[in-house]
């Protein structure tokens, strides 16, 4: 999943459109790379940021996903908490919906979702984007995870939700040693019965392990996305596809030819 993030500097007056072309032109690039699918999002939800207005994230997030679905036939996903984002969205071409709230930020969303037959990502994240690494505690971060997506996940059958991701949500109210049980467990949440996305990319964890800005983060990147895909993820979110992939596609012949 490569991501394709609408950031609000780019939306200044005036360079709408030119950022529109190169939001665009970003997810292409990300297609040509390798990625199955194009995770557009108009909302940062790393820790303390503020929250977006719906018309806002529209403006950001619709032309892009319309400019996309135009030019290629990658899925794409939306990254939004908001009822209104998603069904414009799903309006516009996007197949996915990924809400980090899990569908608890808006209660619309579960309609939307399932009025609109899309696939569903449900992140794990404790607390809001922002205050939730204010202090996170976790009993057994695994178990409580685990017990968030079973109720859920109960929330989507009811809505007659079938085609839904778990993601346990790296960053998102977790401290370093919660993200390293979530990744070392992948395992267990795949025993839930749904595919497992993970998002490790550039993340600050990474920074606390190797001490490396948020630029310099790509081979952390790497070798966290290896792991998670030998704990068993199917889909990795991430911003340099092509690294990403090409390191997937050594495992795999490095392993084939052990085999
Ligand atoms: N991480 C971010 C955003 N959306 N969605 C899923 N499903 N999983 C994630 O781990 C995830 C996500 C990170 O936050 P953001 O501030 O939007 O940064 P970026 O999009 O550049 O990763």
């Amino acid at each position: 999943m490569g991501i394709v993030n609408v950031t609000p500097d780019s939306f200044s007056d005036g360079g709408r459109l030119q950022s529109v072309e190169s939001a665009v032109e970003h997810g292409l690039l990300l297609a040509e790379d390798g990625a199955d699918v194009l995770d557009v999002g108009g909302e940062s939800t790393r820790p303390g940021a503020q929250d977006v207005s719906v018309d806002e994230e529209l403006r950001r997030v619709i032309p892009v996903v319309e400019g996309l679905s135009r030019h290629s036939d990658v899925p794409i996903s939306v990254d939004t908490r908001k009822a209104v984002v998603a069904d414009e969205a799903t309006r516009a071409g996007a197949r996915i919906i990924n809400d980090v709230s899990a569908l608890r930020y808006d209660r619309r969303m579960v309609d939307v979702v399932a009025a609109r037959g899309t696939a569903l990502v449900l992140m794990h994240m404790k607390g809001e984007p922002g205050t939730m690494q204010d202090d996170p505690r976790y009993a057994d971060v695994v178990s409580e995870v685990e017990a968030f997506f079973r109720d859920r996940l109960a929330v989507c059958a009811e809505a007659g939700i079938t085609d839904v991701w778990l993601d346990p949500g790296i960053g998102f109210g977790k401290r370093l040693e919660d993200n390293l049980a979530l990744l070392r467990n992948i395992e267990r949440l795949a025993a839930i019965g749904r595919p497992i996305l993970v998002g490790t990319s550039r993340k600050r964890f990474l920074g606390a392990i190797t001490g490396r800005e948020v630029g310099e983060r790509l081979p952390g990147t790497i070798a966290s996305c290896l792991v998670a895909r030998r704990n068993g993820a199917r889909m990795l979110r991430v911003h340099d596809v092509r690294a990403v992939r090409d390191a997937l596609l050594v495992e795999d012949a490095l392993l084939a030819e052990a085999a």
